[in-house]
């Protein structure tokens, strides 16, 4: 055990691994990969799970997948792991995602510098050594000299707190905590909360499973359907005989999916032609209509009105029962795609099921959860599952789980208290050395997720690099450049309709969080430039320490 050594509490503790990782879901591998095998440091990745996945590991509910081509949602760096890799689906399944990171997991043998089954508790900066200290729930205590919480930007699950909380007797069991074993909804009475991105993807399938389905909805949405087919190997061959011309349009793109259809204004087409511009879109499926249809459906009140009537006329036309359908139907007040737009499969149809009831909970909130359902204002409903498909605390929820401590013993959580405060989404003021991926005030969410983590994870490696290269110790975001990020995020959002909505882009699902709209909006091309730009610059924005 060379590399530890007796402190004066003679505890234990691991010495100076160059960085330590948070999590190995996809950018946690990435980062790990690029740390180890391309720097030649040394690098421990902690993982609360028993195996690699991140997302993927824990969200095995049922119907769960990509709404980006599964071509797409992938890693882009290795040729090798393209060519060897196929997709069986256009839209690949929680199964498929999380068996090809343990593909990747294997082929580059991440496993060996990953501690499993370890959650981190702390991880203070120590400003003298430049180091932080990394405490996990397992007892190991290790320092390095970069913290790189890969922690996702959904993955702590948001549990409202209803009267009577846990008292419900039956099955509970939270969509982005789903038991590896599965649930068995046969002859079951199930009760869901939510109607989100998740709910709708896992409420056909228990539907078709379970004895009686009651979903408790308090915000309809502007579902649209995915579309997923099986993989036509012709098309899989002609996308990795194009890989890189496909990689590079994505690169290109806004949100790191190419969509072909895209037309500047809604406001310029005559009807006929907005219709038809519309149906196409919706014939394709995925996120075609909410970003590949018009430039300005998110950024003008009445192009984006234009959207929303035509998918509010589809719900109506997939919905028997009129009166279930206008439940369906996001009102007026609710522009379209501000807040995450869901793909669904035969969504709208499970509503015409005799097992199927919808419950509005905005019209008669829940009241308390009971031993054998929950009561709203003026029903009770019985049943003998329950189902919390009620999102995450995004972006931060899960920085803020941990005690993360900066220079001069500053919480994390209370620096951010008004919100992120980032340069680039990707460092801090006062947190030396600690770098987020897909983090707030990044594209994150709004930018092919595996490519923006190969982005970040790659700023990241470089600057370490550069760093090693020029005696450097530590970097950190100025506090003035970061004031100038944050308003430029600010700015970029308010062009836009995003900010209206109660959504989980800007905190506005947790009670008490601040509400301040935390993606980049500029588009993933503009902001690799930026920050491609600033490294080009010697890391202009960033002040650097020579090492002690
Ligand atoms: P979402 O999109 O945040 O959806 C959560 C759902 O749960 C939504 O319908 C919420 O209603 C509902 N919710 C949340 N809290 C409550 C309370 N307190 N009472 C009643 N209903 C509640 O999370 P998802 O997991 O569906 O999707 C998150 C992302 O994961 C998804 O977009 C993908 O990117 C992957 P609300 O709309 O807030 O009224």
């Amino acid at each position: 055990m060379s590399d530890i050594e007796k402190n004066a509490g003679n505890q234990e503790i691991d010495t100076d691994v160059d960085a330590v990782v948070i999590g190995a879901g996809f950018a946690g591998l990435y980062m790990l990969h690029l740390l180890r095998d391309k720097l030649k440091l040394k690098a421990e990745v902690f993982e609360a799970a028993e195996d690699v996945g991140g997302t993927w590991y824990w969200n095995r509910y049922p119907g769960a997948r990509c709404d980006i081509p599964s071509h797409h949602y992938s890693y882009s760096f290795s040729p090798e792991i393209e060519k060897e890799w196929t997709w069986s689906e256009k839209y690949a399944g929680q199964p498929e995602i999380l068996e090809y990171l343990e593909f990747v997991a294997k082929k580059l043998d991440l496993r060996r510098d990953i501690q499993f089954n370890t959650r981190v508790t702390s991880a203070h900066y120590d400003d003298a050594r430049q180091r932080w200290t990394v405490k996990t729930d397992t007892g190991r205590e290790v320092r390095a000299r970069f913290f790189i919480p890969a922690v996702g930007t959904l993955s702590d699950a948001n549990i409202p707190k209803f009267n009577g909380h846990g008292n419900f007797e039956g099955e509970v069991y939270v969509t982005g905590r789903w038991p590896k074993e599965g649930v068995n909804f046969s002859g079951k009475r199930v009760g869901i909360i939510g109607t989100g991105a998740t709910a709708m993807q896992a409420i056909p399938i228990i539907a078709e499973e379970c004895s009686h389905l009651t979903v408790f909805q308090r915000t309809p949405n502007y579902g649209t359907p995915l579309r997923n087919e099986p993989m036509d190997p012709e098309v899989d061959r002609q996308v990795k005989a194009n890989y890189r011309e496909l990689r590079k349009q994505a690169w290109d793109s806004f949100a790191g999916v190419p969509f072909d259809r895209l037309k500047p204004s809604a406001l310029a087409d005559s009807p006929e032609e907005r219709r038809a511009q519309y149906e196409a879109c919706w014939n394709d499926g995925g996120f075609s209509l909410w970003i590949g249809c018009y430039q300005d459906t998110l950024f003008d009140k009445e192009a984006n009105r234009y959207a929303a009537d035509f998918v509010r006329e589809k719900i109506r036309s997939r919905v028997r029962d009129p009166k279930i359908a206008d439940m369906l139907c996001p009102p007026v007040s609710q522009a379209y795609g501000t807040k995450r737009q869901p793909c669904e499969t035969n969504y709208f149809e499970t509503y015409n099921r005799d097992n199927v009831t919808l419950v509005d909970i905005k019209a008669s909130p829940i009241a308390e959860i009971t031993p054998t359902g929950l009561k709203t204002a003026d029903q009770e409903y019985k049943f003998d599952i329950l189902i919390y498909a009620t999102g995450f605390d995004a972006f931060t929820g899960a920085l803020f789980r941990m005690d993360i401590r900066g220079r001069d013993g500053l919480s994390l959580k209370d620096r951010w208290s008004a919100g992120p405060r980032t340069l680039f989404g990707l460092c801090a003021h006062a947190f030396p050395n600690m770098f987020t991926i897909t983090g707030p005030q990044s594209p994150s969410v709004l930018f092919n997720m595996p490519l923006g983590i190969e982005m970040h994870c790659e700023w990241i490696a470089d600057v370490i690099a550069y760093m090693d290269r020029e005696g450097l110790g530590a970097i950190e975001a100025e506090v003035a450049e970061e004031d100038k990020w944050i308003a430029k995020t600010k700015e970029l959002a308010d062009a836009t309709l995003l900010p209206e909505a109660t959504s989980w882009y800007l905190g506005a699902n947790i009670p008490g969080k601040p509400r301040v709209f935390m993606v980049y909006l500029g588009g993933g091309k503009n902001y690799k430039a930026i920050i491609a730009e600033s490294a080009a610059k010697g890391y202009a924005g960033f002040v650097m320490e020579k090492s002690r």
